[in-house]
């Protein structure tokens, strides 16, 4: 008799964090469905869950390290390799300093609770102060932000995208996305909730994107100009006398600072840097200030431009002026169950700026990273401390971080590298010692995301849907193990061998906001019943959590942090230099990313299922701007940056604005020595071997969006 089981998981894979029902009838996956039990996510899925069965049965998905000699791999044993990596790392550590061995750590971390609960273990006994992370290819605008304005890097604000009746949306696609730093499955379907509620949706992007298709309203704004545009929409605000902080306004410091510094940002000069003109920008500020429910979200699009933390920041303080932060329908704070802002505040990690800075531009680290776009600088810069081994876990970096050819050539150059990864791809190629964790379908997880950023408080558990194959090790055990070989006190070694992710889970959780706490009768929330609630425990709506749940030390908000008060004075000029540019301006086009809904990253191209007419690696280019150039859909373009040229298909669309190009990244898998066989068939180029590692914003975070470009046929 078949053994058909039916399993119900949360998809890892994005930070909607979907409920799962999962079919298997022995080791064969026969469905993989949306959970309609589960309270969250109500039976929505995307396409990318389809993808967890070719993950699971990708025959290049590496099961046991692997050691590379020359341009051949070879397995080798978890003793071995562990041994090898210990004995490299020691002796280079012993010539050259701690500091000589880097840290990558990418994005899939962040989706695991073994992977959260053991690199801050694993990075404190490697004692290296060049520590590296996909933050700075992404969300390290808002950590700087909520860190300088509420006290704490994680903090994060999240939209009540369920009760508002106004979302203005800038520089984010959640519908292709799943919404990121807003945990909220299916967001188109929300969004469309709020307009059945006679409410209504704004997106400000240069691109009409799926989002923007739903919206009531889009407008499209030049790249990189968005601080123009929200500071014309606070100036507004204080012109026509709407802000109305309310409560917020008891606790919070510097708001006629913060009115000084956007007096001469007006809506008519920010009309002709950013292309939306001054009636546009009036109307938006006085739609949003009406509205009783309302919120003003930004994410990838301003995140990483020149401006991102400006920009941040005034998305931040426009929702405070006008009384929309902490308020149901407002920009709200989790209460989550894991509740690691909590925990890190309690270990005294809730952030900090240029306690160290990059050996060779001098660049400020923040809590304890240097910037991802200096990684490379630092491997290829001969003298003194320079970095001569690397330590990746789930990352990319070469398909990743800007100037990916630097990186790639970085890498190449290294003493030694370690990669915990599934493949050899682009970064891992370089490594000497892969070391591949289970599959995600093997291992038991916490989701974490929702717990930072969680549309509505919620806890679910996954258990794993298959039996890890014999001899693998999950990612947890890898990172335990590493530590232990580093670890000098053999009490700290004793306790690593003690410690297990559940026990420290079931520990965070009885602590936590929603558990007993001491009270071992208490009905609070404990792991036993989180596990046993296969379809998800809900905890609620967003609560006001202001003042208590603040950080700084006297417990206010400040409005106007003195770092970008003054970032802010050095850009005023601006405005009366430029105007906006359209394509008959000058040769330059301005190149920014986009993400599909058969994507993740760079990862996600080894998989049949993810194949699709729409997943393509093309350069969107406005009609006008390929007239201009004789270019039609189809035609081979060369993309020429001051770092490198690519070649790439053209495809001509009206979806971007004139003067802007788009396209996705995480492709390009022709290099030598990539082990990934469906995605060499069709493999696309990458975005970042062009963009610039020196096209950083103020918090270090690179400046992916609004790169001139010339495009040639
Ligand atoms: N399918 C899929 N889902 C994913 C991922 C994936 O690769 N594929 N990646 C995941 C990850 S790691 C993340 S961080 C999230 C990101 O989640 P989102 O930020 O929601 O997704 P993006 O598609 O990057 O959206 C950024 C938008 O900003 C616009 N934009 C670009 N430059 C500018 C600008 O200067 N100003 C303004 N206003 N807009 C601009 C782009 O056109 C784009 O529509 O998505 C996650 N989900
Ligand atoms: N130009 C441009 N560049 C960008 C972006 C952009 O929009 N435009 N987006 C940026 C963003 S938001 C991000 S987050 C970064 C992402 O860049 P990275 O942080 O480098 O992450 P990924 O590309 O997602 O690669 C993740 C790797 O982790 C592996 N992996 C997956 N799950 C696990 C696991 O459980 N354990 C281990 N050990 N490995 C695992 C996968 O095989 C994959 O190789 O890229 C950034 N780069
Ligand atoms: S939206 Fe994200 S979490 Fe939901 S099914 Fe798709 S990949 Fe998984
Ligand atoms: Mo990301």
């Amino acid at each position: 008799m078949p053994d058909t089981v039916t399993r119900f998981i949360t998809c890892p894979l994005c930070e909607a964090e979907c409920g799962l029902e999962i079919i298997t009838c022995d080791k064969e996956i026969q469905s993989i469905r949306g959970d309609r039990q589960n309270t969250y996510s109500n039976g929505f899925i995307c396409p990318k869950a389809l993808a967890l069965k070719d993950l699971y049965n990708d025959p290049d998905r590496l099961k046991y390290p692997v050691k590379r000699t020359g341009n051949e791999w070879r397995q080798i044993s978890w003793n071995q390799a562990f041994d090898e990596i210990e004995q490299q790392i020691k002796k280079i550590r012993g010539h050259h300093g701690d500091n000589a061995l880097a840290t990558f750590m990418g994005n899939p971390n962040v989706h695991y609770h073994g992977n959260m609960l053991y690199i801050g273990m694993l990075i404190k006994t490697l004692k290296t102060k060049n520590r590296y992370s996909s933050s700075s290819l992404d969300q390290l605008p808002l950590m700087m932000c909520c860190y300088l304005m509420f006290g704490h890097q994680l903090m994060f604000p999240v939209p009540d995208i369920d009760r508002t009746d106004f979302f203005l949306i800038i520089g984010a696609n959640p519908a292709v996305s799943g919404g990121s730093i807003m945990t909220a499955s299916g967001a188109s379907r929300r969004i469309k909730g709020i307009q059945k509620r006679q409410g209504k949706v704004v997106v400000v992007d240069p691109v009409l994107t799926r989002t923007a298709s739903l919206a009531d309203q889009h407008l499209f704004i030049r790249p990189g100009t968005d601080v123009y545009f929200l500071a014309a929409l606070v100036n507004t605000v204080f012109e026509e006398g709407l802000d109305r902080p309310g409560r917020l306004g008891d606790f919070s410091d510097g708001i006629e600072a913060f009115k000084t510094a956007v007096q001469n940002f007006t809506p008519e000069k920010a009309a002709g840097m950013t292309g939306i003109s001054a009636e546009d920008i009036r109307q938006l500020a006085r739609d949003f200030c009406r509205a009783d429910k309302a919120v003003c979200y930004g994410r990838m699009g301003t995140s990483v431009q020149a401006y991102g933390t400006l920009s941040t920041w005034l998305i931040l303080a426009f929702n405070i002026i006008t009384g929309k932060m902490d308020q149901p329908g407002g920009f709200m704070f989790p209460t989550p169950a894991l509740d690691l802002v909590d925990f890190t505040a309690r270990a005294n990690e809730k952030g900090y700026v240029g306690r160290h800075h990059s050996r060779v531009s001098k660049l400020p680290d923040f809590a304890g990273e240097f910037p991802a776009s200096v990684l490379a600088e630092e491997i290829l810069t001969e003298g003194d401390g320079r970095v001569r081994a690397l330590l990746t876990v789930a990352g990319n970096p070469v398909l990743g971080a800007p100037n990916g050819r630097m990186m790639d050539r970085a890498l190449a150059h290294l003493d030694f590298m370690v990669a915990i990864d599934w493949y050899i791809h682009e970064s891992s190629r370089h490594a000497h010692i892969i070391l591949p964790p289970t599959c995600i379908l093997e291992h038991h997880n916490f989701m974490t995301m929702i717990n930072l950023a969680g549309a509505r408080n919620y806890a679910a558990y996954s258990q794993p849907v298959f039996q890890p194959q014999p001899g693998t090790r999950h990612n947890w055990e890898i990172l335990s193990e590493l530590s232990a070989r580093f670890v000098s006190n053999p009490f700290l070694r004793f306790a690593l061998k003690l410690a297990k992710p559940e026990r420290l889970l079931g520990l965070m959780l009885r602590f936590g906001p929603h558990g007993s706490g001491l009270n071992f009768l208490g009905s609070g929330l404990t792991l036993s019943k989180v596990k046993r609630a296969v379809h998800g425990i809900d905890l609620g709506p967003l609560v006001p959590r202001l003042p208590d749940r603040l950080f700084t030390k006297n417990k206010r908000i400040d409005l106007a942090p003195k770092r970008l008060t003054d970032e802010l004075k050095t850009i005023e000029d601006h405005l009366e230099q430029v105007s906006v540019k359209t394509s008959a301006d000058g040769p330059d086009l301005l190149l920014i990313s986009r993400r599909n809904l058969m994507s993740n990253n760079s990862w996600f191209h080894n998989y049949p299922a993810m194949k699709n007419r729409t997943n393509r690696c093309t350069l969107m280019i406005n009609t006008k701007d390929a007239e201009n150039r004789s270019i039609k859909s189809g035609d081979t373009v060369r993309v020429t940056s001051n770092i490198d040229s690519i070649n790439i298909e053209a495809e001509v669309t009206d979806r971007v604005m004139p003067g802007v190009v788009s396209m996705p990244h995480g492709w390009g898998h022709d290099r030598p020595g990539v082990a990934l066989r469906v995605a060499a068939k069709n493999p696309g180029v990458s975005i970042n071997d062009i963009t610039d590692n020196k096209r950083i914003d103020l918090s270090g975070t690179a400046a992916f969006s609004g790169l001139p470009v010339r495009v040639e046929k």
